[in-house]
């Protein structure tokens, strides 16, 4: 049975909105099942593992990709996300099908380091589009600039052909067995994942001008006999972000908490009190020594 089945690592790249959050959220659904490494597994940071009866896939936490290199910490998550794209599978290049800006012609023009590597050009939000011809021409253009594997138009938000996308991803897997069991979360995964989920809904409260700035620390992870007690520190670089962090009266910190907390809850399946704390890192992304210490420098 084994020697049927395919497993390997897919990245989804994509600048900040395509929707590259959305449609893992709906590959890998509630069943994320991250487990403890096996030897032979990659050096990656996982984001996520779909796991199938004759696959598994497994995604690669591709650092977000950003423009602007002035700042060490544009320069270092450029680095590590085109080394984490340098020994994928497929690299899934997420575009909305009709918003092109700067930051994708930057994502794209990383494309050329891809290699023999496939590139799947997902073009998103198809849902929005009355006229679909009306992504054509962006079509044409992306295909002018890359030799795309395929080209699949989906709806990370409705669904709408991510099987094919799926199928797409599943045909260019090597066959082997898989590198994770199912149903074995670790402490670890689910410590990291849950820090996820808060940067998550922190970017969706700061926008998309500062994401890469903030990162998030869990203090502590307790598992009581009822509830799961975690205390989170989320670190900002500037004092304005701290201010908008916290909000009116602290509306902004405890909204924050509160949806970050029901999908912890949901993912741990767990009741959980969850304590934020935020934090101004000082001057922290001009300092390499800061980001190694912070983990960005695989
Ligand atoms: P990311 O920054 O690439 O991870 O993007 P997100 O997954 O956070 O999505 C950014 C925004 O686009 C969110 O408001 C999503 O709800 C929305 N979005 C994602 N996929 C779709 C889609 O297929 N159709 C529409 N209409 N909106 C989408
Ligand atoms: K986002
Ligand atoms: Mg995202």
């Amino acid at each position: 049975m084994s020697e049927s089945r395919r497993c390997g690592l897919v990245a989804i790249i994509g600048r900040p909105n395509v929707g590259k959050s959305t449609l893992m959220n709906h590959l890998i659904g509630q069943k994320v099942s991250i487990t403890s490494r096996k030897p032979q597994t990659t050096r990656h940071r996982i984001h996520g593992i779909l796991t199938r009866d004759d696959c598994q896939i497994v995604f690669a936490d591709t650092p977000g990709i950003h423009t602007g290199q002035q700042r060490a910490l544009n320069r270092a998550m450029n680095e590590a996300a085109m080394s984490a794209l340098s020994d994928v599978d497929v690299i899934c290049f997420m575009v909305d099908s009709d918003k092109w800006n700067e930051g994708d012609e930057h994502v794209l023009s990383l494309l050329a380091r891809a290699g023999d590597i496939p590139v799947i050009l997902v073009v998103n939000k198809v849902d929005r589009l009355d006229d679909k011809a009306a992504m054509l021409p962006l079509l044409d253009k992306l295909n002018q600039r890359h030799d795309f594997a395929e080209v699949i138009p989906v709806s990370a938000l409705g669904g709408h052909n991510l099987d094919v996308l799926e199928q797409a991803l599943v045909s260019r897997l090597p066959e082997g067995d898989f590198w994770f069991d199912e149903d074995q979360l670790t402490d670890r995964s689910l410590r990291f994942m849950a820090a996820e989920i808060i940067r998550e809904k922190v970017v969706r409260q700061l926008g998309q001008e500062v994401p890469h700035q903030v990162t998030v620390e869990i203090d502590l992870w307790e598992d009581g006999p009822r509830v799961t007690d975690i205390a989170a520190t989320i670190l900002v670089e500037r004092r304005g972000q701290k201010k908008i962090l916290i909000g009116d009266k602290g509306e902004r910190i405890k909204s924050i908490g509160t949806q970050a907390r029901r999908d912890i809850e949901n993912l741990i399946e767990r009741r959980v009190m969850l304590n934020l704390w935020v934090k101004i890192k000082a001057g922290w992304s001009d300092d390499d020594r800061a980001l190694r210490s912070l983990g960005y420098d695989d």
